[in-house]
């Protein structure tokens, strides 16, 4: 790939992209629209011998001469102005995970999905590390595929969490088995309707032919039409929490079944996991499936279920304190991840939500809290809308903070012995936070600090 690339962010997806170009005998137009970046900083990333230009703000026609190619970051818009610039010198666009599927060897599994995609993902991994040498777990979890795909081999597996903003530009990424957790109403501010959202999503199984498998959630209307489409080209495995199957994975009170050919065996119970919650079961379900399709004995995939711990953000288990469990759902940052997130608690929940505003509407959510919330503490940019929701719908018990050290302040002070407190926002961190991470991570600060 000995060509003149302009490479668009520069952030964690941009920098290894461009870095993937460059080991490749590349050129490369570092692009950011953000003029504050700081372009010595930003080259430091680099080696002094790396041919990188760095433009921040506008980008000029001029800019882009002998530029053969552009490799997005999923987290611009293809409305966002330079793209224009772009479409009119006829530059085509690749998603980032489209340069590293290019360069990468190996099997690939991607999942995608509304929610859970983080910890199917990093289950999945742990499945197929208990059997194949060389595996990499990538994508949207935060190690860019770009970052890993250079140190792939001919028996790698690659298990990549895979985003709709990834997705957008694929041209001829093709996974050898892909998965499809759930769709619900998420980053309509960006796909603008739900039919956009749904087709990107789909459009994992795009390239995909007969002898790939795609692990489809039969609970979800819209995935269990998509699956039983005549002219889907790979092999659709289904999985149910609610009902049973005549082939594929399905909860039968607290046991994962796998039917298949007239018969059904027990595969474990969901008390021997460690994770909480319906959702969790359907993502073991689906990581499962991931497993056995790509050759992994059913021994060594039940073995890893059991040993995986919640990923860090995902209800995960902070601490007690005068009986009273706090949890960070910091990734819940749509309405359906928070709900859940209340339906996984163990007990009355006092729930720290509210953040940058998606677009998405909360009716559902506040519905869902159905007598188990105790009081809602909200932050951010979205706390009039949500309090504004929640009072529509009967829910007084609000409380405002001004920042999260407050919040959990409130929470511990109003908690009861037996109570839960729940991070769990159902939005995006952005404008509080610099992302969902550091989100989690001051709250368990706070949480220790208590
Ligand atoms: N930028 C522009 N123009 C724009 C918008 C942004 O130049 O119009 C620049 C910003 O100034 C910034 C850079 O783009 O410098 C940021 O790029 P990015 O937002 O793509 O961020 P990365 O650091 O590359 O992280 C991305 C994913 N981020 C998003 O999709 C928003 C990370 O997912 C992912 O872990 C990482 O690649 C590695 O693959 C995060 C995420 O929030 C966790 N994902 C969304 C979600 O899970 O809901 C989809």
């Amino acid at each position: 790939m000995s060509q003149k690339v302009i490479v668009a962010g520069t952030g964690k997806s941009g920098i290894a992209a461009a870095r993937l170009l460059l080991d490749m005998g590349g050129e490369v137009v570092l692009y950011d629209s953000n003029p504050s970046l700081d372009k010595k900083e930003i080259r430091g990333k680099f080696q002094e011998k790396d041919k990188v230009e760095i433009i921040l703000g506008d980008l000029k026609r001029t800019d882009l001469l002998g530029v053969e190619l552009c490799v997005i970051s999923p987290g611009i818009p293809l409305d966002a102005p330079f793209v224009s610039v772009l479409a009119d010198v006829k530059i085509p666009i690749w998603s980032e995970i489209q340069l590293a599927y290019q360069c990468a060897k190996g099997k690939l599994i991607a999942i995608t999905g509304t929610n859970g995609k983080t910890t199917t993902t990093a289950l999945t991994g742990e499945i197929m590390k208990s059997w194949f040498k060389d595996v990499h777990v990538v994508g949207n979890i935060g190690i860019p595929y770009t970052q890993e795909a250079l140190a792939t081999e001919d028996d790698s597996v690659t298990v990549a969490e895979v985003s709709s903003f990834q997705l957008e530009t694929i041209m001829d990424f093709r996974p050898d088995i892909s998965a499809i957790l759930n769709i619900t109403p998420d980053h309509l501010n960006r796909h603008k309707t739900m039919e956009c959202y749904i087709a990107v999503k789909e459009s994992i199984t795009m390239n995909q032919r007969e002898e790939d498998t795609c692990v489809l959630n039969y609970d979800d209307p819209v995935l269990r039409e998509f699956g039983q489409q005549k002219d889907l080209k790979p092999k659709v495995v289904f999985f149910s929490s609610r009902e049973e199957l005549k082939e594929g994975y399905f909860l039968d009170g607290d046991k994962i079944m796998y039917a298949h050919d007239g018969k059904k065996k027990e595969l474990l119970n969901v008390h021997e996991l460690q994770i909480l919650g319906r959702h969790n079961y359907e993502n073991v379900m689906a990581a499962i499936a991931m497993g056995a399709a790509a050759g992994v004995p059913m021994d060594h995939i039940v073995e890893a279920a059991k040993k995986f711990q919640a990923v860090e953000h995902r209800i995960e288990f902070v601490l007690e304190r005068a009986g009273v469990k706090y949890y960070n759902d910091s990734k819940g940052t749509n309405p359906d991840a928070a709900i859940q997130a209340v339906k996984a608690m163990p007990g009355p929940t006092i729930l720290i939500a509210g953040g940058y505003d998606k677009g998405s509407t909360y009716d559902e959510w506040i519905e869902s809290f159905g007598g188990k919330v105790k009081y809602l503490v909200l932050i951010g940019q979205t706390r009039e809308k949500i309090a504004q929701c929640a009072r529509e719908h009967g829910f007084n018990d609000i409380m405002y903070a001004e920042d999260m050290a407050e919040a959990v302040r409130v929470c511990a002070s109003y908690a009861d012995r037996g109570d839960c407190v729940l991070l769990s926002p159902a939005c995006a961190s952005w404008g509080m936070f610099k992302d969902y991470e550091e989100r989690g991570r001051i709250f368990k600060e706070c949480v220790r600090q208590l």
